[in-house]
């Protein structure tokens, strides 16, 4: 018999890597999916199969984390084994504009979530994963943040992480569930959202190398982060799971780098030397030389400079995660640093760009059938 998994947050970046890996270890597949008035499934089309067939291992249905009426029916419906809760507003930058709703989602999410299973009498029978991440550490205790190090969130978007958090654990201990947390730090991959900051410079690097566009506007450029793959990532979620007693877990790679130095490795991958000047709000990079001759740029253009629009009215300055619990414990190991991130992320990148250039060009290019 398939092992049967409901995943959250499904059309996101972990949830579509998260899907391919218990598609390809024989799980029947459930996704929860947001309804929007345009298509949000980019990410799993690949995976995506036509209900009318026979055998469909991957099953998506409507539902939102602030609707515990539609949360409750699903899950009773589809009876998992395991679930994972990756569903979330997760910009950090955006939970201060939406404080509210992200407190609904996230925090009070993640309890509709674990009701549902103690209702319907699932506790001995279905396994919860919640997406639990390394901002709860926020203001600096002490490095690198472990499994005991205490939280302190810094946005609106941790302190609702911080009761998912909490209530996670407290479903295990009141009620006996295999209620567990991954502590993730970042995690990022060519399906990262556009607007975090890795994704964002990649593509700012990719369109600046192709002429699409003259500079990346970036806010903090001293944050350090302790940047993985999703791939890796993904892998870690599922043997957490998959053990014996149910324990949280941190996830990291246990190396930390500014995000100025993610910037500088980006545009190295297509050949662009750049150097920093300036500080704080007036800092900027130039571009010192351009050894890739399909890249028409001119020593000393202005490629990046800083804008405190996307400073954030506080600020988490220092990531770096122990991951030996995970290392000791579930045999997890990461096969991705970050270089190898990097060029996975800008070559995609460049394509994708590459692609939309030559399509533009030639008369092709159709982003909206009304522009
Ligand atoms: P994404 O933002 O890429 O995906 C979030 C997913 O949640 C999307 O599928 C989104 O739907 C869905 N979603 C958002 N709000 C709701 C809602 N109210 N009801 C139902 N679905 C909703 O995030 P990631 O894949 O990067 O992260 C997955 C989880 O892990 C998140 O909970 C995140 O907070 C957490 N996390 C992420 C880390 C990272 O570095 N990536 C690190 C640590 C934790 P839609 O596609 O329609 O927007
Ligand atoms: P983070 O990721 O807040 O760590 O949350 P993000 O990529 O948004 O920011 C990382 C750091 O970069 C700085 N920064 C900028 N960030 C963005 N988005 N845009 C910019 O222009 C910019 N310039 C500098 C930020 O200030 C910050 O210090 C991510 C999310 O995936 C969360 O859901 C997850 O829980 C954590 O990672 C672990």
């Amino acid at each position: 018999m398939s092992k049967v998994a409901l995943v959250t947050g499904i059309t996101g970046q972990d949830g579509a890597y998260l899907a391919e890996l218990l598609l390809s270890k024989g799980y029947i597949v459930h996704g929860i999916k947001r309804r929007a008035s345009l298509f949000n499934t980019d990410r799993i089309d690949h995976l995506y199969q036509d209900p009318h067939e026979k055998n469909v291992k991957l099953h998506l249905h409507y539902g939102d984390l602030t609707d515990s009426t539609n949360l409750i029916r699903i899950i009773q419906e589809t009876q998992p084994d395991e679930i994972y809760n990756l569903a979330a507003m997760s910009h950090v930058h955006v939970s201060f504009e939406t404080p509210e709703y992200t407190a609904n989602a996230d925090g009070i999410g993640t309890l509709r979530i674990l009701e549902a299973v103690r209702l319907l009498g699932l506790t001995k029978k279905t396994k919860v994963y919640q997406a639990s991440t390394s901002e709860l550490y926020g203001l600096v205790q002490a490095v690198p943040q472990s499994e005991t190090t205490p939280f302190y969130p810094r946005s609106p978007y941790a302190v609702a992480k911080m009761y998912a958090y909490w209530i996670t654990v407290n479903y295990r201990e009141a009620y006996g569930m295999f209620a567990v947390n991954g502590i993730l730090f970042n995690h990022e991959s060519p399906l990262r959202g556009e607007t975090f900051v890795t994704r964002k410079i990649t593509r700012g690097v990719a369109k600046i190398a192709l002429g699409m566009q003259d500079k990346i506007y970036l806010g903090n450029l001293n944050a350090r982060r302790d940047w993985g793959h999703a791939k890796d990532y993904v892998e870690a979620m599922w043997r957490i799971l998959q053990q014996d007693t149910p324990e949280d877990y941190v996830i990291a790679t246990g190396v930390t780098t500014p995000v100025r130095e993610f910037v500088r490795m980006a545009f190295a991958e297509v050949g662009i030397e750049i150097e920093f000047s300036g500080s704080e709000a007036g800092e900027v990079a130039k571009v010192v030389s351009c050894s890739n001759p399909e890249f028409q740029l001119e020593a000393g253009k202005e490629v990046v400079a800083v804008d405190p629009r996307y400073y954030r009215p506080t600020e988490v300055d220092l990531l770096i995660g122990d991951p030996t619990k995970a290392q000791t414990k579930l045999g997890w190991k990461p096969k991705y640093d970050l270089a190898g991130l990097v060029s996975e992320m800008v070559a995609a990148d460049v394509d994708s760009f590459r692609k939309e250039k030559l399509l533009k060009e030639s008369g092709y290019y159709v982003k909206n059938q009304y522009e």
